[in-house]
């Protein structure tokens, strides 16, 4: 049997801005996980798979091994800073911004910011880089909520439209990062199995200049 090349990537958005990439490359998956409830997904070609995690897990899966290859917000991987990993590709998808955002109308504010995030790590680095001492309270999700009851004076959260803030009567304030996924490789699997993930590599880095042209 010819090896097999494990894809990890999560549903949603990543997944679905990644199939036209993947179709260039000739991969075309068999089932839709929006409906599939299988984590592992054949597709037309026998020794390519995928399999479905939490977007915040794919850099793990790809580091240890679980999967040689996969595709991760560049928000989830600027939280894993010494994740050995290659990030051979920028797949110019799922583009967003990470951002502070606080309330719109303005608050007094005593004693150190609190800052509510599922973004620690890129949290702590912004803050410390203006020099500034702030108390992280570390959040899984609905970020936006934080400021509205008092738990937090502002959140760090990705931000496309912007709408979802709005909705809460919330403002993006400082620019952090610019977001976009990208392809990464497991380091052991590069060398083993070297000609056809970089076959993978040069097709969908051609998709990714041919889109944008
Ligand atoms: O759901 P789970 O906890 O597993 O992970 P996740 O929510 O991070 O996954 P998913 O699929 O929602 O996002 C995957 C990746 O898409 C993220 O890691 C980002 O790199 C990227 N991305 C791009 C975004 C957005 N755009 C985005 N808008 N991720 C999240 N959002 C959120 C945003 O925070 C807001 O709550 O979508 C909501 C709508 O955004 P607005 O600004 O258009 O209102
Ligand atoms: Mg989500």
């Amino acid at each position: 049997m010819s090896e097999m090349l494990t894809l990890a990537l999560s549903k949603g958005r990543i997944f679905k801005e990644t199939l036209p990439l993947l179709k260039a490359a000739g991969i075309e998956p068999i089932d839709d996980p929006e409906t599939s409830r299988k984590l592992i997904l054949e597709t037309n070609q026998p020794d390519v798979r995928l399999i479905i995690v939490r977007a915040s897990d794919v850099p793990t899966y790809v580091e240890y091994g679980g999967a040689d290859m996969g595709i991760a917000g560049k928000d989830v991987l600027l939280e894993h800073p010494n994740a050995e990993l290659y990030e051979p590709v920028d797949l110019e998808i799922a583009c967003c911004k990470l951002m502070t955002a606080g309330k719109a109308e303005p608050t007094e504010i005593r004693g150190r910011l609190k800052v509510a995030t599922k973004f620690v790590e890129s949290t702590r680095r912004f803050y410390a880089a203006q020099g500034q001492q702030v108390d992280i309270i570390k959040l899984y999700g609905s970020m936006e909520l934080a400021p509205l009851v008092g738990l937090a004076d502002r959140i760090v959260d990705v931000v496309d439209t912007g709408n979802t803030l709005r909705a809460n009567g919330l403002i993006p304030m400082e620019h952090i990062a610019d977001i976009s996924s990208r392809l990464i490789v497991n380091k052991a699997s590069m060398k083993m199995k070297h000609a056809k993930i970089q076959a993978f590599i040069d097709n969908v880095r051609a998709a990714v200049v041919e889109r944008s042209s």
